[in-house]
């Protein structure tokens, strides 16, 4: 904060793990806003957001200034409002225009592809799930949710539409949002220093992505991978190889390393 600039009050609601979460307290971290950070178990989490009057009942949700918000896009504006630097967003009309699309882009395809992904993962890997809950203060300890996470899981899944044939799907388009990505980042869309809102938003979710082990070798050599590891650094969490290998295919041909490009 700068000696001119008035303390901001802040309160962010997250699910551990949750993607867009991340980005929400990335954007905090990097304007320098001090906020206390309240963890919800997912599902549960809903009614929570609901009985507090927030927008909408997903996470991340804020409350600033004795504003409440919903929703990291929503987030994001708001922040660049009350603090403008470093801001999310270009001054440049024309630049500001592309890095919306590419922000929108991430919030509606990106981010609920890699939503079903990961439950769909989670699914068959459940002990997995304590490592997304590192560091997090959870009403129960993270060991009994963890042993009683079935029918959340299932929820989540079944919420998602996160089945076999849509998760397949997304694992067949995942090479081209790469390539999507790493143009953005030739075009100098994405990739600069600090983060903007695109970053922010696109990071998110394949910082989580990354944090498959069936999808990590995909991403990370990319110029895709370098930006979301700048841009997000730490995400906790580690799920070992669980998708069928015939599904991760397509990704694997995509591999720089092995690429004829
Ligand atoms: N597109 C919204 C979506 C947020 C969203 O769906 N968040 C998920 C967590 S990643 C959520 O709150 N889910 C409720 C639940 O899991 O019960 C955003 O970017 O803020």
């Amino acid at each position: 904060m700068r000696a001119t600039e008035t303390p901001l009050e802040a309160k962010l609601y997250v699910i551990p793990g949750s993607h867009p979460a991340m980005a929400a307290r990335r954007m905090l971290e990097l304007k320098g806003i001090p906020y206390k950070r309240v963890d919800l178990m997912p599902v549960i989490s809903r009614g929570a957001l609901k009985a507090l009057r927030f927008p909408s009942n997903t996470v991340p949700s804020l409350v600033i200034e004795g504003r409440k918000l919903t929703g990291s896009r929503d987030i994001a504006r708001e922040l660049d409002r009350l603090r403008p630097e470093p801001p999310l967003f270009p001054s440049d009309p024309d630049e500001r225009v592309a890095v919306e699309e590419a922000e929108r882009w991430g919030e509606s395809v990106l981010q609920p592809a890699v939503r079903r992904i990961f439950w769909n993962a989670l699914q068959r890997d459940r002990a997995a799930l304590a490592s997304y809950a590192e560091g997090a203060r959870l009403v129960v300890p993270i060991g009994l949710a963890v042993r009683t996470a079935a029918p959340i899981v299932a929820a989540e899944k079944r919420m998602n539409g996160a089945d076999d044939e849509a998760v397949r799907a997304d694992l067949g388009a995942l090479p081209g949002w790469l390539q999507r990505i790493d143009d953005w980042i030739a075009e100098g869309v994405l990739g600069a220093e600090p983060p903007n809102a695109a970053d922010l938003q696109i990071a998110a979710s394949l910082r989580l992505a990354m944090t498959l082990d069936d999808l990590r070798p995909a991403i990370e050599s990319r110029p895709a991978g370098q930006m979301t590891l700048r841009a997000i650094p730490d995400f906790p969490g580690h799920a070992p190889p669980v998708l069928p290998p015939a599904w991760i295919e397509p990704l694997a041909q995509s591999e720089p390393a092995r690429s004829t490009r």
